[in-house]
């Protein structure tokens, strides 16, 4: 903190205290409301009855496995918004997929029922524990549910006596693990194997599966392989028009401090994971060295140094300097034009860019800012581009209560030069010139669904392009 106090003096900015009113709370929803809502995105089949029973509470943990929140069975009103933008899980690509199967996702904790090739329903589960246990033969086996690709074997209906215990209406997969309903289906994998469901989702997929249904078992990848859904509800297709093959790329980042860099933006891309960093840091992207390749940037938070790298390699720093205020943003762009890329600040308490066109000494400080100005609004989230194609980057915002999405073509304060709307809140925003053209547009990264929107224009609408990506964090993109 010290350091980050000295650099604020070296700014020569006072920042005035600012103090907040507490946040009313918000309008309650419903519990009908509520139960209306799971049920249209596939969460809860009981009764609409205004009633906060175990299975509208377990409807609830299954809204909150899916979208990675804390695995309890209380409603908050701040899932509101992801619950009414759910849209479709995530799932592995496949090539011709049966229209109706199963789907169980190990890592969240939930199972998909596709009907018609189309997601239908999402259930809470609990899987093996993968704790040691003495099967019926006496040997000591792990509680693992066997992951793969299995088709129904056979079905009892209603009560079956096994050596583990007592399973409702058991659908088995493989062996003996067996989908079926259990009257405990915690948070968390408690199984010796098998896929338990509560008894009355048990009970509403009776007929509903039948002997001879597909059904796949995988953990999520962090990012492993890209999928394609040609014509799948959300249009994730299209392409992003870069017919010279000398167009920006990106890399998408997890939760671990792990990278995965596309070779190309294509529904096929070759994908190199590499480690940089740790969780949490705030990753961006330049070319540091003007050698015309973007390398990664990271911001630690904890420190309040950046650690910039000049090649896309595993490896350590190779300039690393401190930055700023807690609570700034990086932003890298070449905001003189001279070809190489530089380290400047957003400070969203300000609303303010402070650009700086040279990189901070090794080990020393980020230096004084050339100049600042004021653009955007509490709350906006600021990214850098060319969105003229003159050689030099200015910035943007977009704001993710509206969508709206402000570019400027000048390191001047006052009024953007471009504005429409794209994107959603939770949207992570970057420009790259993804056709070639020389000019950057916008791409929005909805970690929610996994996908990459791509715009070739600056304009609302329909994305261009748009690529599955898998779960990860966040994006940047990659000139060279
Ligand atoms: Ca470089
Ligand atoms: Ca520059
Ligand atoms: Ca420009
Ligand atoms: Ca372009």
């Amino acid at each position: 903190m010290k350091r980050l106090a000295s650099l604020a003096l070296v700014f020569a900015l006072v920042t005035p205290l600012v103090t907040f009113a507490p946040v009313e709370a918000e309008a309650a929803t419903s519990v009908a409301t509520l139960q209306s809502k799971l049920r249209a995105r596939g969460f809860y089949r009981g009764p609409i009855d205004g009633v906060m029973g175990a299975q509208t509470q377990q409807a609830v943990m299954a809204f909150r496995k899916e979208i990675g929140a804390t695995r309890t069975y209380s409603w908050s009103d701040s899932l509101l918004d992801e619950l009414n933008n759910y849209a479709r899980p995530w799932v592995p690509y496949r090539l011709n997929p049966a229209p109706n199967r199963v789907e169980i996702n190990l890592t969240r904790q939930v199972m998909y029922l596709f009907i018609g090739g189309t997601y239908a329903q999402v259930f809470p589960i609990s899987s093996g524990n993968g704790e040691p246990y003495t099967n019926s033969f006496g040997s000591f086996v792990n509680a693992n549910t066997p992951t793969g690709n299995f088709t129904i074997q056979r079905h009892v209906k209603g009560e079956k006596i096994s050596y583990l215990g007592s399973l409702w209406n058991p659908w088995y997969f493989t062996g003996g693990y067996a989908i079926h309903g259990s009257s405990s289906v915690p948070a968390f994998p408690a199984s010796h194997g098998c896929v338990r469901l509560t008894m009355w989702d048990s009970n509403w997929l009776e007929s509903r599966l039948n002997v001879g249904m597909s059904v796949h078992v995988w953990r999520e990848p962090s990012g492993a392989g890209p999928t394609l859904s040609p014509g799948g509800a959300l249009g994730v297709g299209g392409s992003t028009g870069c017919l010279n093959g000398d167009c920006d790329r990106v890399a998408f980042n997890d939760r671990s401090g792990r990278f995965y860099f596309w070779d190309q933006i294509t529904h096929n891309p070759a994908i190199m994971p590499m480690f940089y960093g740790v969780p949490n840091d705030h990753p961006f992207s330049g070319d540091w060295d003007g050698n015309g390749d973007d390398t990664l940037g990271l911001y630690r938070r904890s420190d309040g140094y950046v650690y910039l790298r000049n090649t896309n390699t595993q490896g350590i720093a190779d300039i690393t300097f401190f930055f700023g205020n807690p609570g700034d943003i990086p932003i890298a762009g070449d905001f003189d034009g001279d070809g190489v890329d530089t380290v400047s600040i957003y400070r969203p308490s300000e609303q303010r860019f402070y650009i700086i066109n040279q990189l901070g000494a090794n080990g020393g400080g980020l230096g004084a800012a050339e100049f600042s100005f004021v653009f955007g609004d509490r709350g906006d989230v600021p990214f850098v581009g060319d969105f003229d194609g003159d050689g030099t980057d200015s910035v943007g915002l977009h704001r993710p209560s509206t969508g709206q999405v402000y570019l400027k073509n000048s390191l001047t304060g006052g009024l953007a030069d471009i504005q429409f709307t794209f994107g959603n809140p939770g949207d992570k925003m970057v420009a790259g010139d993804w056709d070639g053209d020389g000019v950057d547009t916008v791409a929005v990264y909805r970690p929610r669904w996994g996908v990459l929107f791509i715009k070739n224009s600056h304009a609302g609408g329909a994305a261009n392009g748009a690529f599955d990506v898998g779960y990860l964090e966040s994006v940047v993109s990659l000139s060279g």
